[in-house]
């Protein structure tokens, strides 16, 4: 019923955080109380999108025409990890993609082995935080080929990707890593992308094998993926918030 005390209580509460919210806008100190503001806003924000669009509804494809000219390659474009050097060296013949934690059965798959499933291509915009966008071509397995292959555990909530970079260029700085919910792993458009604009994948944009996530902003893409590993909660990897710039204080949850 609405109008029992304690409905009106927690609609005050929720009309007074929202008013924070707006108050908080353009304000660029983020104190305790500000963090807190931000993440009702991203729980605002999720919930807002989740009854708007369909979390399963397709990103838009686009035609080969409208591919642009120049892909920016951003953030790591070159890693510096001995192991991923090893392996870039050897044009990447001894990579194995391994996909584990809460999976019935682990996978270890090399690259010609993962070319040999289904494969699927798309003609997506990449939209970067920071403010640009362009339109790209990616072919790749859908991670819901692999994940089925694995066998995902009931407990499994999120897949994290454990990549090779560290974006310090310290071989021993904490290495980035990304994480996504099941309706976004299970989505038609998420593939592990191993070709770009037509011709294997390069260096710069993050050989040999990438996350196109399409429903979410570019910091959610990992490139250079080491290991899949399914996961209950993301508590205990690196800060904690799922991802590398999620412990630096972007959302967790970046639809577009
Ligand atoms: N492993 C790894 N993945 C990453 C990054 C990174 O630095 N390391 N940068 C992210 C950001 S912010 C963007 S915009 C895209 C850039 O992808 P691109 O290099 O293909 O343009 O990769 C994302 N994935
Ligand atoms: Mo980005």
């Amino acid at each position: 019923m609405s109008g029992t005390p304690m409905n009106r209580r927690s609609w005050l509460g929720r009309a007074l955080a929202t008013v924070g919210v707006v108050a908080l806008a353009g304000c660029q100190r983020v104190g305790e109380a500000g963090t807190r503001l931000l993440v009702s806003a991203e729980e605002l924000t999720l919930r807002a999108q989740r009854l708007l669009i369909p979390r399963e509804a397709l990103a838009p494809e686009y035609d080969v025409s409208e591919i642009s000219p120049d892909f920016k390659p951003n953030g790591s474009i070159s890693p510096a990890a001995a192991d991923y050097v090893a392996l870039r060296d050897a044009g990447f013949a001894d990579y194995r993609l391994e996909v584990g934690g809460l999976v019935e059965r682990p996978l270890s798959l090399s690259l010609p082995e993962l070319r040999a499933r289904p494969g699927r291509t798309q003609i997506t915009k990449h939209d970067c935080v920071e403010g640009w966008t362009a339109i790209g071509q990616w072919t790749g397995v859908r991670l819901e080929t692999l994940l089925d292959e694995a066998g995902l555990k009931p407990e499994a909530k999120y897949i994290v990707f454990h990549c090779f970079d560290a974006l310090t260029q310290t071989e021993d700085g904490p290495r980035y890593y990304e994480s996504i919910d099941l309706i976004d792993a299970r989505h038609p458009q998420t593939i592990l992308a191993y070709d770009m604009n037509g011709e294997v994948l390069g260096v710069p944009h993050g050989a040999p094998l990438r996350l196109r996530v399409e429903r979410q902003l570019g910091y959610k893409h990992a490139k250079y993926i080491r290991r899949i590993e399914a996961v209950e909660s993301f508590d205990d990897i690196q800060g904690g918030k799922g991802g590398y710039w999620e412990d630096r204080g972007y959302a967790w949850y970046a639809g577009i």
